[in-house]
């Protein structure tokens, strides 16, 4: 029996889901004295480090939780359920955190100096990564070797004063604690409902375990000394870029929600006007899921016609795929405001809420973005804190938020053509030999052009606290030529969140050229995927061979 300490933020029915798959039973803490009753406790937090101590002060489980976790009883923390054993946090200067272990949370980078535009990589740190075991745990049996799914921007740091508890380490671009464990309370940055078979095992680990005792493991020559007593120490693990699968999901004209997939963003056969349908949205999630894609993005590609709430066949099949699908499942379409055919108002992080509840780990955001973009460039870029990205990010965290950019090439003879877009020189001249182009942001899944280009949304979307870009390209879209490198360059200069490359792929080698060239975070398919052209686990094969890390 496990009890599950869920204050309200982010997707619990994962870890929910995961226990149940693996045989366990539920108990949700509902008053405080629940905590102190629980055999074996998981708090898997998300979001923000500040929300998360007030939620739980608030709902009267702090002193609860800090008498249990002090008798060491059996806890399992995730991802902020690591950040609030230590002492505080930077992202919620003078809140305190239940201080079991000493130190502070910091941002990647900090405090060591380096400004964040500096790191060498993207933040938050969003995918799979390695452990490196400091010692020897059960926790860890038959899947130490493995990599984990990775979400966040703020990390704890090794030290001389809590070393004791470390149970791991990783390194994204400086090393941090991924593990810890102290007799039966561990926790870990990482979330083992999302992180695939591996998650599965440590999960499965921490229910089945009698005991979960740790013991000291004599550190291998090339591991020790560790990285907080030694910090020119690196490269213990590699973030792997991560192979996304992307279902494109409508009603077709019989009124059945399928899979389509379109050429340039026109998803009916030339010969008949007819939807394509390659299939149903939560088989197809599942088989991706077993053949090795490391994320799921569902995009509902006409929400922006009707009532996203009304949409419940979508809710149903993140609630079903989320039963059956352990890595991450991002759902993008109908996120924004609306009011209903009764004239009740909804706000877009009611939507959002919606669709976390019903498995989402990460909202993904497309036509409503500009809109937002646009009033924010029109204050002068004044934040004013009512758009839905903000609110959306705010509540659930920047990593919880996507924006999907559908952008069209625009050629002009030179930059002066387009003073305010961001111009580029491009090898592909266009139809009257235009050597320069800029990518025009659409909405309404292509349909309407707008007057601001790809680069500026991305940036002021990050701006205003979204935490990751997919970036997709309608002229490239469907056509399995290759992904527009040069766009995602572009892109990828301007943020430093992660980019997703998305759009063109058609062979292994698009995915190499891809991750060479931009250093985009991720890359996603749909077309080759849903056609058996090619197979995620040949992608994976492929990038091996030419040094580019993977999950296996
Ligand atoms: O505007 O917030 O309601 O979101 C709508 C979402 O639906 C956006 O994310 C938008 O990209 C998407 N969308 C709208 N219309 C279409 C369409 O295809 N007619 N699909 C559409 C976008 C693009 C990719 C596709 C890749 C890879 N799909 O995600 O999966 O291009 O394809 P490929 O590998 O086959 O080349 P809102």
């Amino acid at each position: 029996m496990i009890t599950l300490l869920d204050y309200g933020a982010g997707n619990v029915r994962s870890v929910r889901n995961a226990v149940l798959k693996l045989g366990g039973e539920i108990r949700e803490v509902r008053e405080p004295a629940d905590i102190l009753q629980a055999d074996k406790l998981i708090f898997p937090g998300v979001g923000n480090f500040g929300s998360a101590m007030a939620s739980l002060q608030e709902r009267g489980w702090l002193a609860p939780l800090t008498e249990y976790l002090r008798a060491g009883r059996p806890y399992l923390g995730i991802c902020l359920g690591l950040q609030t054993l230590f002492e505080a946090s930077a992202e919620a200067p003078g809140v305190a955190g239940l201080g079991l272990i000493k130190g502070v949370i910091q941002r990647f980078g900090a405090p060591e100096g380096v400004a964040t535009g500096d790191f060498p990589l993207a933040i938050p740190q969003i995918g799979w990564n390695g452990l490196a075991p400091r010692l020897d745990s059960p926790l860890l049996a038959d899947c130490q070797q493995e990599k984990f799914y990775f979400v966040h921007s703020y990390r704890a740091a090794a030290s001389s004063e809590n070393r004791d508890w470390v149970l791991a380490e990783t390194t994204y671009g400086e090393d941090f604690i991924s593990a810890v464990q102290m007799g039966a309370v561990a926790a870990c940055q990482f979330h083992p409902e999302k992180s695939g078979p591996a998650g599965l095992t440590l999960l499965a680990n921490f229910l089945r375990a009698e005991k979960l005792a740790v013991t000291e493991r004599p550190a291998p020559p090339d591991r020790a000394p560790s990285a907080a007593a030694d910090p020119s120490r690196r490269g213990a693990t590699r973030p792997a870029k991560r192979i996304i699968a992307c279902l494109d999901v409508r009603n077709n004209d019989q009124g059945d929600l399928v899979v389509t997939k379109g050429d340039q963003y026109d998803v009916r056969e030339a010969a008949d006007g007819v939807v394509r349908n390659l299939g149903k949205p939560v088989e197809l999630a599942e088989r991706y899921y077993h053949e090795g894609a490391d994320e799921i993005t569902f995009l509902n590609i006409t929400a922006f016609r009707a009532f996203p709430l009304e949409d419940q066949p979508m809710l149903e099949v993140l609630e079903r795929a989320s039963e059956r699908v352990f890595v991450p499942l991002t759902i993008g379409g109908g996120i924004r405001e609306f009011t209903d055919a009764h004239g009740r108002f909804y706000s877009a992080l009611e939507v959002a809420a919606r669709y976390f509840r019903a498995g989402a780990d990460k909202i993904s955001i497309g036509s409503d973005a500009v809109t937002v973009v646009e009033a924010y460039l029109a204050r002068g870029r004044q934040k004013d804190g009512r758009s839905s990205l903000e609110q959306i990010a705010e509540r659930y965290g920047s990593q919880a938020v996507v924006i999907s950019i559908d952008p069209r090439r625009v050629y002009v003879r030179s930059p002066a053509e387009a003073p305010r877009h961001h111009v580029i020189p491009t090898a592909f001249p266009g139809p009257a030999g235009e050597e320069y182009c800029w990518y025009q942001c659409t909405v309404k899944g292509g349909r309407e052009g707008c007057d601001l280009d790809a680069a500026t949304l991305a940036l002021a979307c990050q701006e205003l606290g979204a935490g990751e870009i997919l970036l997709n390209c309608i002229d490239k879209d469907g056509t399995n030529s290759g992904f527009d490198l040069e766009l995602i360059q572009l892109v990828k200069g301007a943020v430093t969140i992660p980019v997703i490359a998305s759009s063109g792929a058609g062979k292994p080698e698009h995915f190499s050229e891809v991750f060479i060239a931009t250093g985009a975070d991720a890359a996603l398919a749909a077309g080759i995927f849903h056609r058996h052209e090619v197979e995620i686990s040949e992608v994976k094969q492929h990038l091996k061979r030419h040094g580019i890390e993977t999950r296996d």
